[in-house]
């Protein structure tokens, strides 16, 4: 069975604790039990991990990108939280892993400050989902195995 590795950037293990009105009142824990739950449904296996440290996701990228390369990974769902709109460093992680990531945003990002509407992430993504609330990271898994899941 491949395994979809869910990673969440910096501060989203506040999820649920603050700003509900953006971000909902669910938890990361929460989120994350959902994610598992979808794999099952779909017949893959979930990895989730948070940091609020720029290298430990790259790390996380790069490792995954060798799971795709040795057949146990199928890809990357991540929210990269606020490096989406600063990173070059997780732009080039995933474009030098050569890893599929589909980029997630629980808010709609193009309807909030212009700062929010740039993102790196997404120039080396497979693909985009945004402003679905939490529910995004299962359209975003769904999404991943539509596309690369070759069963
Ligand atoms: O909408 C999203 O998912 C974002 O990726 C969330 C980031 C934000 O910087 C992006 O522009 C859009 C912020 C993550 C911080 O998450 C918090 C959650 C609850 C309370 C405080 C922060």
């Amino acid at each position: 069975m491949k395994t979809i590795l869910v990673l969440n950037g910096p501060n989203l293990n506040l999820l649920g604790q603050r700003e509900p009105a953006q971000y909902g009142s669910t938890t990361l824990q929460d989120v994350e039990a959902m994610c598992v739950e979808a794999g099952k449904r779909l017949g893959v296996a979930v990895k989730c991990l948070q940091s609020n440290h720029e290298g430990v996701l790259i790390d996380a990228i790069h490792e995954a990108g060798r799971g795709v390369k040795a057949g146990s990974v199928l890809g990357v769902v991540m929210n990269p939280g606020a490096y989406t709109h600063t990173s070059i460093a997780l732009f080039d992680a995933i474009k030098g892993a050569e890893v599929p990531l589909i980029e997630i945003h629980i808010s709609n990002v193009h309807a909030r400050e212009s700062f929010r509407h740039h993102s790196y992430i997404s120039a080396a993504a497979a693909g985009i989902v945004v402003g679905f609330g939490v529910d995004g990271y299962v359209l975003a898994i769904e999404g991943l195995v539509r596309k690369f899941h070759k069963s």
